[in-house]
């Protein structure tokens, strides 16, 4: 090979070192940009989440978007024929609908970033005592020793910002929780709380167990509904890790909802309704 034919590599060599060289000596190498970028000051996560709907005794659904942007997604799903069939095909059960995608970040500028992909959940959870639908709020002494099983069936659906179209929904294998209700006790696993509703008398303590390999909370507020406390108290479990259990006295009459504040779009949630008065 003669040096003339070497020399347009020569020369590209040449360009990628000197290239190289300038951005090690400035530090923008990508390697050095990523060591000095920091994401808690060069861009926040905007979070303007907004309920959209809450569930009704005639249609139990809980639908809610992380953000504007993701709204628009979840309107985009919500006019899909295939979405729509599978969303009145849960009638009866407890369907929550969630737009969890795109994230919107904040540049430095005020510019928001995200991308075109919108996420959403579409998840249908309900329950059978000893084989029986689960419909109506039983009390633990109704429920001692019973089967409890608790199922969730999630799809996951993709949007196309840009398009306005569904890309794609895959349906995930359905989740069974099962076991044998004990004595003021709520199971906390598979993304589900079992039994999710349930009467106490006031002055019970309420145990929740973690039966599943990961953490869950109780989040919620305690709305007193006696007529010496209309007090609304929040309550807070903390991460309730696998194995382990939490326990909350409830000692006025009301209502407590709660949920699981890392499995809300799985609509992991629960409902105890405390009351003095005789419950049989
Ligand atoms: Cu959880």
């Amino acid at each position: 090979m003669k040096f003339k034919e070497l020399i347009p590599l020569i020369a590209i060599i040449s360009i990628i070192l000197t290239v190289g060289g300038i951005l090690m000596v400035t530090n923008l190498l990508p390697e050095q940009l990523a060591q000095r970028y920091n994401p808690l000051s060069e861009v926040s996560i905007r979070t303007d989440y907004r309920v959209i709907k809450t569930p009704t005794p005639q249609d139990n659904s809980f639908i809610y978007a992380i953000n504007s942007i993701a709204e628009k997604a979840l309107h985009i799903a919500q006019n899909d024929t295939s979405i729509k069939q599978i969303i009145n095909e849960q009638k009866d059960k407890a369907v929550t609908i969630a737009a969890i995608q795109p994230i919107l970040m904040e540049g430095k500028n005020g510019k928001l970033i995200y991308n075109n992909l919108g996420q959403i959940l579409i998840t249908a959870n309900w329950q059978y005592v000893d084989g029986k639908f689960y419909s109506n709020a039983a009390n633990f002494d109704e429920l001692q020793n019973k089967i409890g099983q608790s199922h969730q069936h999630v799809w996951k659906v993709f949007v196309d910002l840009n398009k306005h179209t569904v890309t794609s929904i895959s349906e995930e294998p359905e989740r069974v929780m099962r076991d044998t209700f004990k004595p003021n006790l709520i199971y906390a696993g598979g993304n589900m709380f079992m039994p999710d509703t349930v009467k106490v008398n006031a002055g019970s303590m309420i145990t929740w167990f973690n039966n599943s390999n990961l953490p869950h909370n109780v989040v919620g507020i305690y709305k007193k509904t006696g007529s010496g406390s209309q007090q609304q108290i929040p309550v807070d479990s903390g991460f309730i890790e696998s194995n382990r259990s939490w326990k909350y006295s409830f000692n006025d009459d009301g209502v407590f909802e709660y949920h699981c504040t890392i499995h809300s779009e799985d609509g992991m949630k629960g409902i105890i309704i405390v009351s003095s008065t005789s419950q049989l």
